[in-house]
């Protein structure tokens, strides 16, 4: 009887859990976004973000819910810094009140921790974020509801600019469009918007320094589109994606601020040594240390055959030579006194040997 009653309680007891649990844990639905040539693959929905017009487009808010709304559009597909990136994306923001857009960068166990408010941030210490903020929230530091800002780990932005500027209002209704491009070399962010269909401006709205690479430390991020919205009693802002492309690019090696190695340029095969020992390490090493010294040996069996058939080819010349030596000299050019013959001249001198004398 106790055992049936203790297994009553944990029951009891574990479903009150899970029920409480669900009443406070924001519930999240994970919706793979339909194929779209607007939008890149392996996209999943969040929260209230459902794709709407013939999965054209993306609605990121309930403009029916009673109290808030948040949704996300997140990219699957985790990246560490540093690394560079280029996004751009149409979207629009109506005149309700709400917190606008916001592209964010945030931890890849992040789902969890997907809140209501905030551009789904509040509950989560460690992102980075481009606001396109419609809501001037004083406890923030924004100056309007018209801008743009840099957000890192905190919505009170690092680096912020008015709309206004460029004579835009996010929260028109009207179809913007936004360039965001950042450069780990430089360490550079910037960040371009647009009426829709205009050209991407040659100058950015905001530029800003910033290492990614320190901000992550290497650690595994991922990439989405977040919006939220809460104005109890009034119809709620409603923001649309209309189309989102991002890319990747890594910074080339032989970018990398290492010390030239002119071994590197040669041939493997030219070093007894690899020139780097790490990447040469292991089995791997061993293998290519054993066909260096095959490549070697054979270099050298060829220059012995080489150097023997020259000595050989020599050796004939100079013995050729002396065996034919008399039928090289021409007979006739002969300068041996031997070869003449001798005609003896018989002279006759009148007057005998005394008339010479005088
Ligand atoms: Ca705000």
């Amino acid at each position: 009887m106790a055992s049936c009653i203790s297994v009553s309680f944990i029951f009891i007891f574990t479903v009150s859990v899970l029920l409480i649990s669900s009443a406070l844990i924001r519930p999240t639905s994970c919706i793979p976004l339909p194929r779209t040539p607007q939008f890149d693959l392996d996209l999943l929905l969040i929260g209230d973000a459902q794709s709407v017009d013939s999965a054209s487009s993306v609605q990121f808010t309930d403009p029916g819910a009673s109290s808030s709304s948040s949704g996300l559009l997140l990219r699957t597909k985790p990246f560490r810094f540093p690394i560079s990136f280029s996004t751009d994306f149409v979207f629009s923001i109506s005149s309700h009140n709400g917190d606008g857009l916001a592209l964010v960068i945030v931890p890849a166990d992040f789902l969890p921790r997907f809140s209501r408010d905030s551009f789904g941030l509040s509950r989560e210490k460690k992102f980075f974020g481009v606001e396109y903020d419609t809501f001037m929230n004083v406890n923030v530091g924004d100056e309007n509801a018209n801008h743009v800002g840099v957000d890192v780990d905190s919505l009170n932005s690092v680096a912020v600019c008015n709309v206004s500027s460029i004579n835009l209002v996010l929260s028109s209704g009207m179809k913007v469009h936004s360039w965001v491009d950042y450069d780990s070399s430089s360490k550079r962010l910037e960040i371009r918007l647009s009426e829709f269909g205009s050209p991407r401006p040659y100058n950015p709205l905001l530029a800003y320094q910033i290492d990614l690479g320190q901000l992550w430390k290497g650690k595994e991020v991922l990439v989405g589109l977040s919006s939220s919205s809460s104005s109890p009693g009034n119809s709620m802002q409603n923001t649309i994606v209309y189309s989102w492309k991002f890319s990747l690019r890594s910074i080339p090696k032989w970018l990398h601020s290492e010390p030239l190695d002119p071994l590197r340029s040669s041939p493997k095969w030219l070093h007894s040594q690899p020139a780097d020992p790490q990447e040469f390490s292991g089995e791997k090493g061993k293998d290519i240390k054993i066909l260096d010294n095959i490549v070697w040996g054979l270099m050298r069996f060829v220059f012995v055959l080489i150097f023997a058939a020259f000595v050989v080819v020599l050796l004939r010349l100079v013995l050729a030579n002396g065996g034919n030596q008399v039928n090289v000299v021409p007979a006739k050019g002969s300068t041996n006194p031997g070869d003449f013959g001798y005609q003896k001249v018989n002279m006759v001198v009148d007057g005998g040997l005394d008339d010479i004398k005088h």
